[in-house]
């Protein structure tokens, strides 16, 4: 048995230069377990709270640690219950979802060193979900607008998915477009013009949205890939009609085959609405929507409102949880797509997370900038 027997909570700095949490967990036998959380910016209205840093650091170190000393770690679902009982509300408001989820991460993390197995691996036999063996497609975020960009496209995210789940692969065919488009999106509109976003996808100064799919169709020229995006539509001021014509001519131009938060948080209606019309061709995806809450998926699948869902563990605030939502997910049939967040660590947690539940996907961004090139040399690693 391996107990907890300190935690030292600590600020560091995330890939915007906002603080976020980092806590050291140490074990019995004076192993030091560390992780950090990470932070979105496009976050839906009906997440789990976070609180601020020097107050999460104040919760762990004054409330949570006297509740959680000498606790076994690899007792995931005592332990994540144990914090979520500790907290007392329905949204982690108290002790802060971000304080709850690094002593849920560092416990996972713990056991699976202790257990001497790859953390993905760990994860695999605590979810005991019925995952196929194949690893998740990636799903490379390469050209960036909406709240993640200084430019003036609407859409947040414009991704590129190889039709592969052979990780090697994926990774080789996300490098060689990412770089052709880089060449590309130079030729056309000048280097300072393609600077990067907070995802590490090129920001290009455009206005026009369907402009990135014809740069990002040129530079996947003889590649197998599908395109698709996250419109994060909570932040897009344009009305419905408008955002079903660009969806329209999305599909028919360019054939999009996964289209993420396409109305607002709340409009189960008009998810709805996209996924009848266009749900047999398209993963149609609830991220703000469904904010990794079993009750939220609940209704998005009694209105059948999406086929597939974003799976972020910060959006809940226990491992535990997180597993649940993907088991959730799978009883209703729906894609999986566990993702990373805009304001990220160098902590490559997400992608072992995303392998262990058997993900068909996983969202990290573009291969490069720090924090997104952590994800994908572990996805390199776990082969
Ligand atoms: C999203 C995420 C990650 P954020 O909307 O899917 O790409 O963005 O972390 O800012 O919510
Ligand atoms: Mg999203």
């Amino acid at each position: 048995m391996v107990r907890i027997k300190d935690i030292k909570a600590s600020k560091i700095l995330n890939s915007r230069s906002d603080w976020t949490l980092s806590i050291e967990m140490l074990l019995g036998d004076g192993t030091p377990i560390r992780v950090s959380v990470p932070e979105g910016k496009s976050s839906g209205s009906h997440e789990a709270a976070s609180v601020g840093v020097e107050e999460a650091i104040n919760n762990i170190e004054k409330i949570i640690l006297p509740a959680v000393r000498g606790f076994d770690v690899s007792d995931q679902p005592g332990l994540d219950r144990m914090l979520i009982r500790l907290d007392g509300t329905p949204n982690k408001s108290r002790l802060g979802a971000n304080a709850i989820l690094a002593v849920s991460m560092a416990a996972v993390r713990a056991s699976a060193l202790k257990a001497g197995v790859p953390l993905w691996q760990y994860i695999r036999g605590i979810a005991r979900l019925e995952s196929p063996r194949v690893r998740p497609r990636i799903f490379a975020n390469v050209i960036n607008g909406g709240l993640h960009a200084g430019n003036a496209l609407d859409i947040q995210e414009y991704l590129i998915i190889p039709r592969t789940h052979n990780i090697r692969e994926s990774v080789d065919i996300i490098h060689a477009v990412y770089h052709k488009l880089g060449t590309i999106c130079n030729g056309k509109y000048g280097h300072s013009a393609c600077l990067v976003g907070d995802e590490g996808g090129y920001a290009p100064a455009l206005d026009n949205n369907l402009s990135p799919l014809s740069l990002i169709q040129s530079a996947a020229e003889g590649h197998a890939v599908d395109f698709g995006i996250d419109a994060a539509a909570s932040n897009i001021t344009m009305d419905k009609n408008k955002l079903l014509d660009l969806y329209r001519i999305m599909v028919d131009q360019f054939k999009l085959a996964y289209i993420e938060d396409p109305f607002q948080e709340d409009d189960f209606q008009s998810f709805t609405e996209m996924t009848a019309g266009y749900g047999d061709s398209a993963i149609i995806t609830g991220d703000d929507l469904t904010v990794t809450n079993v009750n939220r998926m609940e209704e998005a699948w009694e209105r059948k409102s999406v086929n597939g869902v974003i799976i972020k563990p910060n959006q809940v605030g226990t491992m535990t949880e997180a597993i649940e939502a993907v088991r959730r997910a799978r009883d209703y049939g729906w894609s999986v797509i566990v993702s990373h967040r805009s304001g990220e660590t160098n902590d490559d947690f997400i992608a072992d997370f995303g392998v262990g539940v058997g993900a068909d996907g996983i969202k990290i961004g573009a291969p490069s900038r720090g924090e997104r090139v952590a994800k994908y040399n572990r996805l390199l690693e776990i082969g």
